[in-house]
């Protein structure tokens, strides 16, 4: 804090005004209003020291009158500088515990990942394991292990993604069941879920990329009415106790016989609905008893083992069960439909 001498000076003068510069330049806001008081005010140092002039030498007064006048304006416009210039220091910031903590948004799995893993759960139960494979192929997996012949529409350019002549994009996971067959002997019960591609137009029911879960049971004395028990178990878990199966004939060239699936319509629990269109029943996937070429192909003696296999698309029973009704909703990632599930 500086003080008046006794008497006046131009030196006195001279560091009353440094003094208040110093000040200034170490000032925040509310201190410099305080330095204009204590500096300029009425009963400020300048009024003080002007006060004095009469006390002073006649001759020194005009050079002690214009230094005077010389340190107010250097103080003022010193004062104004800080005021517009400088940044207003901020107060450190005080930590109000009372404010809730932000919270993350939680993610949700992904219905098609929560269909996958109900599959998974309820086959795991029958006592299946799960199996996986590549999904970059060769042909041999994809198809000609499968019996699958040369010419079958299947194998045309525009009904696989082929990456050479013969490498592909497996367009069904049954490539995993050969694999494993390849390298273990029966007994064997797995499940096969994953990616699949084929070139479709996408549309609400089509798309190039698509999910399967395929099974197999490779065993002595495997027959039908184990795969009719383990796919009516499998229709009880996932779509309700009071849902029942039903075969109708069909073909696949890798089992023999084969047969479409239907559940009971889980709408109108079989009385006839728009779902199932008046039929009671809704087609849910493929399945047969495992044709002999098959076990050919992986050296398993078809004369002593006999086994089921089935494959279901993911996106339609997910679709069936939640009532989507596009399976382009799956991979448009729009938060609106994932957060439903
Ligand atoms: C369908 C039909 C099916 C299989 C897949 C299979 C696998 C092996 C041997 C014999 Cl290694 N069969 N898989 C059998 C019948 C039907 O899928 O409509 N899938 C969506």
């Amino acid at each position: 804090m500086t003080e008046l001498k006794d008497s006046l000076t131009p030196e006195s003068v001279q560091a009353l005004q440094q003094a208040a510069l110093d000040e200034v330049a170490a000032a925040d806001a509310a201190a410099a209003g305080q330095i204009k008081i204590r500096y300029l005010g009425r009963k400020g140092l300048l009024r003080q020291a002007s006060a004095m002039l009469g006390q002073a030498d006649p001759a020194d007064r005009p050079a002690l009158g214009q230094a005077l006048n010389a340190a107010r304006q250097a103080i003022e416009a010193a004062l104004k500088q800080a005021s517009s210039g400088a940044p207003a220091r901020k107060q450190a910031p005080k930590f109000d515990f009372t404010i809730p903590g932000r919270t993350q948004p939680y993610g949700t799995v992904h219905p098609l990942t929560q269909t996958v893993q109900t599959v998974k759960d309820i086959f795991i139960r029958l006592g299946f394991e799960v199996a996986y494979g590549p999904e970059v192929e060769l042909d041999y997996y994809n198809f000609e292990a499968l019996n699958i012949p040369p010419d079958h529409p299947a194998r045309d350019d525009l009904d696989t993604f082929f990456l050479q002549q013969d490498v592909l994009m497996r367009s069904q996971t049954s490539t995993v069941q050969i694999r494993t067959m390849e390298k273990r002997q029966p007994p064997i019960r797995i499940i096969a879920p994953g990616k699949c591609y084929r070139p479709d137009t996408v549309d609400a029911t089509h798309s190039f990329l698509f999910h399967q879960i395929e099974g197999l049971a490779v065993d002595e004395d495997i027959t039908m009415a184990d795969l009719k028990y383990c796919l009516h178990e499998f229709a009880r878990g996932f779509f309700g106790a009071d849902i029942n199966i039903r075969f109708r004939p069909s073909f696949f060239p890798f089992t023999e016989p084969s047969v479409e699936v239907d559940v009971t319509c889980f709408k109108c629990i079989g009385s006839g609905c728009p779902l199932c269109k008046r039929t009671g029943w809704i087609e849910i996937m493929g399945a047969g008893m495992v044709d002999p070429n098959v076990f050919e192909h992986v050296g398993y003696d078809a004369e002593k083992y006999t086994g089921f296999a089935f494959g279901m698309g993911v996106e339609r029973i997910a679709m069936l069960r939640h009532g989507i009704d596009d399976i382009r909703l799956f991979m448009e990632n729009d938060l609106r439909f994932l957060r439903q599930f």
